[in-house]
């Protein structure tokens, strides 16, 4: 069986333009296989909507490694997502039984972001995510995420490179490999990411003119992006440069359209996506 697959795990939110209904499409349109595992079904996401119902899957998770394993189903990558606590070590153990030998473990340690940690997230949280951040190939937290697993107080902008060095320091003392981190300011008005390369112990960054506004879901879209790049083979500083250039692209679908609040219209610019990896 042909086994250059990737496998994402994170929630299906039914409506609101994040986690598997951006993943999906997205590796998709890169013209990769892609496989799901949902780590849970919530009928919106949880970042502004009220009331939304939220299924646990964790106990799912074991049973449908097994029949995975029966078929003699792998996975050439796992990218993971927002996940809880309990289903990390599931994760490891899918990680470990049904990939294929060189297949690569890409974490975004979804817990929070602009200084906060999402609904149901805890420090309890945090440290798990430490420790699985750990084991992974790339990991790809935002600046709050980064903040959260280094236990220090979160910086909104000014983030000179002493800073993006301090943190990529501390994330490496945590056994972080490979990172890329998101929602860099180094420069006013601008935004981007900083690439560290474990093979060559370079950081680069990639920063582009910040467009003003919180658009959500937009993580998702950047580690999807860059997921998919990066299973397509490309180096790890091209993979966050078309990740950028295509959460971009999504976020200017959206400008300014305030009715539109929940997410971004990615959908529009996946035809740009394809150009990208072209
Ligand atoms: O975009 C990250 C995310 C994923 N899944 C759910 C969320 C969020 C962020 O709020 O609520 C359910």
């Amino acid at each position: 069986m042909d086994q250059k697959r990737i496998l994402t795990i994170q929630d299906i939110s039914c409506v609101g333009q994040c986690s598997l209904t951006v993943a999906l499409p997205i590796l998709s349109a890169m013209g990769i296989e892609t496989a799901v595992l949902p780590s849970a079904v919530l009928s919106t996401h949880t970042g502004g909507f009220k009331g939304y119902t939220f299924r646990d899957l964790t106990e799912d998770l074991p049973a449908i490694k097994e029949h995975w394993k029966k078929e003699g189903i792998k996975f050439g990558a796992v990218y993971t997502g927002y996940v809880t606590v309990k289903q990390l070590q599931y994760i490891l153990d899918i990680f470990n039984e049904v990939t294929t030998e060189d297949a690569k473990l890409i974490v975004d340690p979804v817990m929070g972001d602009h200084g906060k940690l999402y609904a149901g997230f805890d420090q309890d949280f945090v440290e798990s995510m430490k420790k699985f951040c750990a084991k992974a190939d790339v990991i790809l937290p935002n600046i709050t995420e980064c903040a959260f697993m280094l236990g220090e107080e979160f910086h909104v902008t000014g983030h000179t490179m002493e800073y993006v060095e301090h943190v990529i320091a501390g994330l490496r003392k945590i056994g972080a490999k490979n990172i890329v981190m998101t929602g860099v300011e180094m420069k006013e008005g601008e935004q981007g990411v900083a690439t560290y390369n474990a093979e060559t112990d370079k950081i680069s960054i990639c920063s582009r003119p910040r467009i003003p506004g919180v658009y959500h879901g937009t993580g998702d879209i950047f580690s999807s992006t860059f997921s998919g790049a990066y299973f397509l083979g490309k180096s790890l500083e091209e993979s966050a440069r078309i990740a950028v250039d295509y959460t971009v692209a999504a976020i200017k679908t959206t400008e300014g359209d305030r009715d539109h609040w929940y997410g971004v219209r990615f959908e529009k610019a996946l035809p740009e996506l394809i150009k990208m990896i072209q």
